[in-house]
Parts: C-alpha cells; structure tokens; sequence
C-alpha cells in the first residue's frame, strides 16, 4: 500500500505546501518535516483507483485516464494540442535540469549530527559550541572539483568536504575540502584557476583530470600554487572511500566570545575510519568498474548502520602567535603544522542517515562561507573574503531566485522573522499587514526586531591603510610548506607523488611546460626533481627565481602522512571472496565469521551469478559474477576454489586479472592450496610474499583479517612496478 503524505488529510494541498495562515516567521520544524516523509506529488489526495492504488493526476490534480499513448484524431494521428497530460509532461520533463554548480559539480550528501564533546564557552559565544552532549542536525556533501556531474567518483582530485550544521543561531556551514591549504592566494584567480583546470575550452575534454597542458601550465606560471601541488599529486586525491577522509576549513577564521575578544581558529575534521587511498592505478581501474565506487561505499555503509563519524578539531591561536609564525596566517596556500599548535578535538560529527531524493537534497543544497553564527567570524584571508561573495552569487543562477532559503534542505531549523518577500517561487509568505521594520501593527511593538545583543556583530578590527592592489611581501614564500609536505611523507607515499607528477606531465603536450614544473620541483626538493624529469626523460632545467629561499630544514610532520594516519583495523573494509563450486565450506565459513568479528564486510565472486555450491552441498548467493567484480572494488581478496573450480579459473581472464590486480595493487591476499594454480597461470606464484596467506585450515581464516589490518603491503610494491627497476 503506497505511504499515505501529509497532505492527505488535507485535500487539495501539496505535502509541504505552507498554510496560508502561517506567520512570517514559520516554525523550522515544520518545513524539515517534508524530509520526513517522501513527498507526495499530490495523486494522493485523491480516492483510490480500484482500491489501494493512488489515482494518477497531472501536477494539477487532474486525474488521468491513459499515460500510454497521446491524444490523437484517429488511430495513427495526428496529435492534438489540447492533449493537457502530454504537454504537461512532457513540459515538466524539459525543465527537470538545473544548472550543475560551476566547480563541485559531483558531489554525495548525507544527514548526520554534530555532538559537542569539548565546551568552547571560554572562546566563543556560538551557540552551538557551549553545552558539551547537545547535538544539532547536519548535511554534509563530499564532491570532486573539476568533473562534471556525470564524472567518475576516482578522479585524482580535490576532494570538496561541506558541512551545514543546523545551530539554533541559524545555519553554519563549514565549506572545506580534505587538503588545508589552496592552490590560490587571492580570490581574483579563481577562475583563472578553474578555467584552466577544467576541459579545455575549444575541444572540451580532458574530463575531470587535470592531465592536460591548461591546467600544468596555469601551475607552472603560478608558484604560490606549488604546496598544493605536492598536496594534489599525494594519495590524498584518490581516497579510497569519502569515509577515510579528512576535512579542512583551510583558511585562519576567527572565535569571537561574549566579551568581543577574538581568537584565531582553523578548523579540522579527524576520520575514525583512519585515513587511506587507493593506488593510482588502481583509481583508473575503479573508474571504468563502479564510475559511482563512493557514492556506493557511503550509501551502504550507512544503511548498514556503520555510520561514518568525524572528530572536529580547533587550532586555536592568538595574534601573538601569528606574528611569530614563519607564514602569514591569512595565506591560504599556507597550514599550521599540528606540532606548533595542536588540534584541540571538540566535537564529533557522526552521517546516519542517507537522502531521501538526491535532487531536493544534495543537488539543492547551497553552501555558503558567509554562513557564519554570531560568535565565528572571518579573518581577512582574501581568499575566503572573495569566497563569501561568490557562493551567495553562484545560488542564484543554480537554484533560479532568490528564495532558495525555502527549500528544505536549506531553510534554518531554528526560528526565522524576516520581511523578506515575493521573488520566484515563494514558498514561505507573511501573512498581515506589515512587511516592513519599524513597524507598529500587532501585538507589543509589531516584531520582529534586531537585538543587539544575541545578534551577529562583526568583530571590530581596526583596519587602515592605502586603497590598493597587492600581494602582501608575508605571502612571498612558495616553496618551503611545499618541502615540508614532502619530507613529511613516508618512502611509499614519496614515490607516489613522483610516480603521480612523471603521469601528469607526460600527458602535458608542450615540453616547456613540463620543464618549467621540474624548474619548481628543484626549489623543493632536488630528488624529486631529478626523479621528475627522469621519468620525462628531460634534462634537468635551472631552479626557478624564487622569490623568497626555500627553508630546508621546517621539521618534518607526521600528520601530513596517510600511511602514518591509518586505521588500526579492518573494520568497514571490504573482503572479496573468489569461490567456486566444491569450495571447502568450513573454509568459507570460517572467512565469513573473521569478517564479522572485524566488523568488515565481504562479497562472494562467482563464476555465475546464481552462486555456488559448497563442499558440504549448501548454496551460497554471488554478488558479483567474476568480470563484474574485479578486484580493485575490495580492500582484500581470498580465493577459495576446489581443484576443478580452480582449473576454471585459471584459463579464464578476468579471473587472472582478479589476482593480479589484488597483487600489484599490495593487497593482502588469502588463497586455499587449490587456488594457488590460479596463481601461477596468472604469472605471479613466484612473486607470493608474506601478505599472501594460506587458508588451509579454520583458524587461517582469522590470521588472515588480523593482517588485513595493515590494509596493504606496500613493500611489494617496488617489486612489481617497471619504473622502480
Ligand atoms: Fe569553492 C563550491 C570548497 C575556493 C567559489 N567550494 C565549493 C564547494 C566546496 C568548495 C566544498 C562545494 C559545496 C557544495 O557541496 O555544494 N572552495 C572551496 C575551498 C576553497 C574554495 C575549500 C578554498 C579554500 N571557491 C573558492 C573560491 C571561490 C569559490 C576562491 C570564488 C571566489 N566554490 C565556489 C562557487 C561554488 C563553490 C562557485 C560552486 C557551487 C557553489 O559554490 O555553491 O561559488
């Protein structure tokens, strides 16, 4: 029986619809409440068709009578114009797009809640940051940059991290990404920066990759860029699940608290899940198997109840600090390491709750910078000041008016007075005679009015100074964050931004270009750019003018690193079991109860996807048939194959890719001794190393996810990449 909607007690009315009688200031709770049930489209609230079924009608109402076929004089036409049904349709249907969002066009959302775990009362008066165990409600959207809507989710890229948190002193939205510096300084640049890093203009491709000369070569004239350079050619940019990222606010903001005394603040969102990436060649091959991989991850883990949580962390300095600082504190190409000024965890936001229509929700939800609640307020990083014009702007050319604020998704959940009115589609409209402030009508002294003292103030900063334009001599130096990144990382993670930057640059046509990024790389470390231009296959330029030296000896970092960042377990990660028919049962079992134990998860690969049976004659259900689960979909594969389901195996691509994959990529591997001919027909036998385990008995089943805790063998590595030999 269909879900009868709000709206259905009310004939006549839209579920969602505003009363007419509602005052100006309409409870939150009210317009959250159309989340809370899938909206009904009105068919509803007609009597049934028949029964149960709900009558279908056009958006008017108009109860239909044949969805199949047009009206038409005769049987083979024409068609007729006054066919109400079709033009409706078919109206309605051209006009379903909207325009996708200029950068971060693909993103995934969820519902969630911030906890405050740590009061922040001492700094700031937000609201939110007061009472430690109050929550408040959250949407957070995960996006990639360059791609257009319909892109692969293991693009390298930027990773966009937006957060809205429904506070009772109105919505803040925290619009990060999972790296905490810029490519940028100055928010004039930006779109040069993303003209140049999406498809190129004449011929529209490449799709979101920035493998292609606009984007090098925009980089190659743009030094501030290069510490965000080392950053986008890190593993960061190809994140195994949205699950295992960080978040990063990036820019210096200020805590403001009841006395009007400012603190200085960078925001930071720590994963529980640990932090982890995918191999480069690994993200190309998910590309083409599941173009939608963390869109999926985060849509299962959710509904399978292991729900996503972040901590978030403040570092907090004054003014005394920021002078003392190498770097300017308003340069957003420019972090603060963890070891100077610890980040001070405060909350936690925890995703358990997926969307229910991905258009009215992640689509139409609009992040905005300025969003701020009174207690946080900006510092005058230009970057973030050009920001918090752009992202106003940008909504009202996407979401088509002014009153996007009425859309669910983005109104406030705490209670609203305005005099805001009319534009298109108003949804939310005062009733009474005043819409202006003063006012004298109604009750008291005709409301709403300001309060100077709950309201947002600005923090008073004195500023002075010529009009004019400039970079500041603090934001000079280019280089040497740059180099801090890089001697921060471990050996793995040093070979992969190599590996990642020789890949880029042997996609950039023009040699110059690619020279003048190796001219860079020397003013941040020489080996990396003899490294480089090795693999270019370029005779080593001259260092480029720097316009400050480099200073070589910043302390390494360790929160910089993915792989020092990792997890403890395997806990939320995927297991792929290769099985065929004849497997032995106890085996599987065994591997289905370590799993568990681990609060992983796993998939059966089949031969065929009606399943197989086991050794003991019980049926066990495929996910996956072979070619449509490779290996590059798990975190870690287990073969368990009788002899003859292994002989099958072993003549059959796909499934020789499944293992070679999962071995080149570092994977920990289990296999039963029939599986191992699979192995050698697949060319890798001799390679076996010690994160390939046997599963010869029950127990192995265990040892095997304990390894799996390492979540991959990077060592192996060397041995099986061509470059490195
Ligand atoms: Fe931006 C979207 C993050 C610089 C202009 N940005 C957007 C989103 C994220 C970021 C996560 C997607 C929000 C969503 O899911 O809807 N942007 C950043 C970060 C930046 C940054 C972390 C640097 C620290 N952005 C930046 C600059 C400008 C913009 C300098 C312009 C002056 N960004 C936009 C935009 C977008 C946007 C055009 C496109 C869609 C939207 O805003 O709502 O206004």
């Amino acid at each position: 029986m269909s879900k009868p909607s709000k709206s259905a007690s009310a004939p006549g009315k839209i579920s969602g619809e505003t009363p007419t009688k509602a005052p100006p200031a309409a409870p939150a709770d009210a317009i959250s409440d159309s989340f809370a049930e899938p909206q009904g489209t009105g068919g509803e609230t007609h009597q049934t068709a028949g029964g149960d079924v709900a009558v279908l009608t056009t958006a008017q109402g108009i109860p239909v009578a044949d969805d199949q076929n047009m009206l038409k004089q005769g049987s083979r036409g024409p068609t007729l114009l006054e066919d109400l049904h079709f033009r409706e349709k078919i109206f309605h249907f051209d006009h379903e797009r909207i325009p996708e969002r200029v950068v971060h066009a693909r993103g995934y959302g969820a519902h969630g809640y911030f906890e405050l775990t740590e009061s922040l009362s001492d700094v700031t008066r937000a609201d939110v940051l007061q009472r430690v165990g109050e929550r408040v409600p959250a949407f957070v959207r995960f996006s990639t940059v360059a791609g257009s809507k319909g892109s692969a989710d293991l693009a390298r890229d930027v990773r966009g991290f937006a957060v809205k948190l429904y506070t009772q002193e109105g919505n803040w939205d925290i619009v990060g990404n999972n790296i905490p510096v810029f490519f940028i300084q100055d928010a004039i640049k930006f779109p040069d920066l993303i003209h140049a890093a999406k498809p190129e203009p004449d011929r529209d491709f490449p799709q979101a990759q920035t493998a292609h000369d606009n984007f090098w070569d925009f980089i190659s004239l743009t030094p501030e860029s290069m510490h965000m350079v080392m950053w986008i050619m890190s593993d960061r940019t190809i994140p195994r699940s949205l699950r295992t990222i960080e978040g990063f606010g990036v820019h210096t903001f200020r805590l403001v608290n009841a006395e009007g005394k400012s603190t200085f603040v960078k925001f930071h969102w720590k994963p529980k899940q640990g932090l982890q990436s995918v191999a480069w060649n690994e993200a190309v091959k998910i590309n083409g198997a599941d173009p939608d991989f963390h869109r999926r991850d985060l849509w299962d883990a959710i509904n399978a109840g292991d729900f996503p949580e972040w901590e978030l962390g403040v570092q907090l300095f004054d003014d005394d600090f920021a002078d003392s600082f190498d770097f300017d504190v308003l340069d957003a190409t420019k972090l603060i390491p963890e070891e100077l000024v610890p980040v001070r965890i405060v909350g936690r936001l925890v995703l358990d709750r997926v969307v229910d229509n991905f258009f009215a929700e992640t689509e139409q939800v609009a992040f905005m910078t300025h969003n701020v609640p009174p207690g946080v307020d900006f510092s005058n990083d230009p970057l973030l000041q050009g920001r918090n014009f752009s992202y106003l702007d940008t909504q009202l050319k996407r979401l088509g008016g002014p009153n996007f604020t009425h859309i669910p998704i983005n109104a406030p959940k705490c209670p609203m007075a305005h005099f805001q009115q009319d534009g298109h589609m108003a949804m939310r409209n005062p009733v009474g005679r005043a819409n202006y402030e003063p006012n004298s009508w109604g009750a008291a002294q005709g409301g709403p009015r300001e309060d100077p003292v709950r309201g947002f103030t600005s923090f008073a900063e004195a500023a002075d100074g010529p009009r004019q334009r400039v970079r500041s001599e603090s934001f000079a130096d280019h280089y040497s964050q740059a180099r801090q990144f890089f001697t921060s990382q471990t050996p793995i993670e040093q070979k992969h931004i190599g590996d990642a930057l020789v890949f880029e640059l042997s996609k950039v046509e023009r040699p110059d270009i690619r020279s003048r990024i190796v001219s860079h790389l020397l003013n941040i470390d020489e080996t990396l750019a003899a490294t480089v231009a090795d693999g270019l296959g370029l005779a080593l330029p001259k260092a480029a003018q720097a316009a400050r030296p480099t200073i070589m000896d910043l302390p390494p970092s360790d929160a910089l690193s993915i792989v020092r960042n990792g997890p403890d377990s395997f806990k939320g990660r995927k297991l792929g079991i290769l099985l065929t028919d004849g497997a032995d049962a106890a085996i599987f079992n065994a591997l289905v109860k370590a799993v568990e134990k681990e609060a992983a998860v796993y998939e059966v690969i089949a031969p065929k996807i009606s399943g197989v049976t086991l050794s003991d004659g019980t049926t066990v259900g495929a996910k996956q048939k072979i070619d449509g689960g490779p290996s590059v979909l798990y975190d870690a594969i287990a073969v368990v194959a009788s002899k003859d389901g292994a002989a099958l195996l072993a003549i059959d691509a796909a499934a020789k890719d499944f293992v070679t994959d999962a071995f080149t990529h570092c994977k920990f591997i289990a296999l039963t001794a029939e599986a191992h001919l699979l192995f050698e027909k697949a060319g890798i036998a001799d390679d076996m190393d010690d994160a390939c385990l046997p599963l010869g008995a029950v127990k192995d089943a265990a040892n095997f996810l304990a390894a799996c805790r390492a979540l991959r063998h990077w060592p192996r590595e060397l041995g099986v990449d061509l470059d490195a030999q």
